[in-house]
């Protein structure tokens, strides 16, 4: 009851505030309120429209959907949303997705059953696998992780929370500043109290390791701390495996709990490992820690929403319990997940040809976005655009954290129809060389119009 009755003071809490900023606004309705004799009067009348998703809303953003979906001009190019596009600006389902599927189609004795409330049994090893390291990891050997099949990487984020919320005594989580702009919503509505800690230093557009270390340093012991695995969302900026090491001891030192968001494995380096390194790290010296994972970017399965929650305790017995309250959470939630992702990737995981096929795959996405970066630099360089422009072949990831100001994306959007989020970020997986000289263009007159 404790433990309800703090979540719903958060959720009252977060309500208020939210209500203050007109974000989610909600106000009670009731019928007999003043036009209640009119015939087309709503009971839902007062209800405060709100704001848009940034990135994903359907109805669209000021800066991304909407707006390019309306612009007529054949130069529209949209590099808000974290999605990969070929070099045609098609969306890509890959081949040996398409190959899992038919396997899946063909092979008759498969049926639509409910999966269990964790999920797919074999999904749910392999995924551990994919992150832990398939024969290295002794977390896995020793049965001391429980993995559970989730929404994609937003769901395990969400079940993890739910889960910290109701069991662990520190409800209060860390998230780098700036990050992905769903996770303060995603914890504050499971009732974790969110705090910042310094991640991005805008004068090097790189790291602020001093920044960050002191501030996880003046964390309460016990306190939640997020941490993007690679391709850090929006910045592109991941530590060295030096810095990760520094992270690691402080992190244990202080008995911080560790929940790491793996929605880009691959996507950083081209290679699976090289990806879960950080994460790795963090496993192999027998604590504990929270990994989610999201195949959306890493096998194109975006609508699939296939993700999983894994959480690495210190025994066997402990997992076992963990994963029985893991239950208690998802059952009241969505009872339990879709079948038709987690097949896929079942599929692709567990056969060696279909697997190497993948990796192949993830690379040549890698390969291709490190290629837009390149020619992007390259572009700026050949206009003399005015500032330092080697951040964008140093970030790493889908995106790259361009420096430039809200004005200076407003002022392409509307002079080149180039859309991307107010905070300057640009997902490189949305570029082609036939765009680059545009997108170019439209950075070198945002920065020598409006200084
Ligand atoms: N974590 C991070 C760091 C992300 O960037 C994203 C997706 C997710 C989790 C959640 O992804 P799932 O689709 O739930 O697996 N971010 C993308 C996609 C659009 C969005 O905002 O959901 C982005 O463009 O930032």
């Amino acid at each position: 009851m404790e433990g309800a009755d703090r979540r719903l003071s958060t959720l009252a809490r977060h309500l208020q505030t939210s209500a203050a900023g007109h974000e989610n606004a909600t106000i009670t309705c009731s019928p007999t309120s003043s036009s209640s004799s009119s015939g087309d009067h709503s009971i839902f009348a007062n209800i405060l429209p709100a704001p848009e998703d940034p990135i994903l809303d359907p109805r669209g953003a000021v800066f991304v959907t909407v707006a390019y979906n309306k612009d007529p001009s054949p130069v529209k190019l949209n590099l808000g949303v974290g999605a990969y596009r070929t070099e045609e600006g098609k969306p890509l389902v890959l081949n040996v997705v398409r190959r899992a599927e038919q396997l899946l189609v063909n092979d008759r004795s498969r049926v639509k059953e409910y999966l269990p409330i964790v999920g797919f049994a074999d999904f749910n090893k392999l995924s551990a696998k994919l992150i832990l390291g398939a024969d290295s990891s002794p977390a896995i050997k020793g049965n001391l992780v429980t993995t559970v099949q989730c929404l994609s990487g937003t769901g395990s984020l969400r079940v993890g929370a739910e889960f910290l919320a109701k069991h662990y005594y520190q409800r209060t989580i860390y998230i780098p500043n700036p990050t992905w702009g769903n996770h303060t919503k995603i914890f504050n509505l499971a009732g974790l109290a969110v705090k910042t800690y310094r991640y991005y230093d805008p004068l090097t557009r790189g790291l602020n390791i001093q920044g960050l270390l002191e501030d996880l340093g003046s964390a309460p012991s016990g306190a939640i701390l997020l941490l993007h695995a690679c391709a850090h969302n929006p910045t592109g900026v991941d530590p060295t495996l030096e810095q990760w090491e520094q992270i690691r001891r402080l992190i244990r030192s202080k008995s911080l709990l560790p929940f790491f968001d793996s929605a880009y494995q691959g996507f950083a380096s081209g290679s699976l490992d090289g990806d879960a390194q950080s994460v790795r790290m963090f496993v192999g010296d027998g604590g504990e820690c929270f990994i989610a994972q999201s195949y959306a970017k890493n096998m194109g399965l975006y609508g699939e929403r296939v993700g999983a929650l894994s959480i690495v305790c210190r025994t066997a017995d402990v997992a076992s319990r963990v994963e029985s309250q893991l239950k208690l959470v998802i059952r009241p939630m969505y009872s339990s997940p879709p079948i038709h992702g987690a097949s896929i990737v079942s599929a692709i995981l567990k056969d060696r040809n279909l697997y190497n096929e993948w990796t192949l795959e993830l690379k040549a996405m890698a390969d291709r976005i490190i290629t837009m970066r390149k020619q992007l630099f390259d572009a700026l360089c050949a206009r003399g655009t005015p500032g330092d422009w080697s951040h964008i072949i140093k970030q790493i990831g889908m995106f790259t954290f361009t420096g430039l100001s809200t004005k200076q994306v407003m002022f392409m959007t509307k002079e080149y129809h180039i859309y991307l989020t107010s905070d300057g970020r640009i997902s490189m997986a949305g570029l082609s060389s036939r765009t680059v000289p545009h997108l170019a263009d439209a950075i070198h007159a945002a920065v020598t119009t409006i200084v």
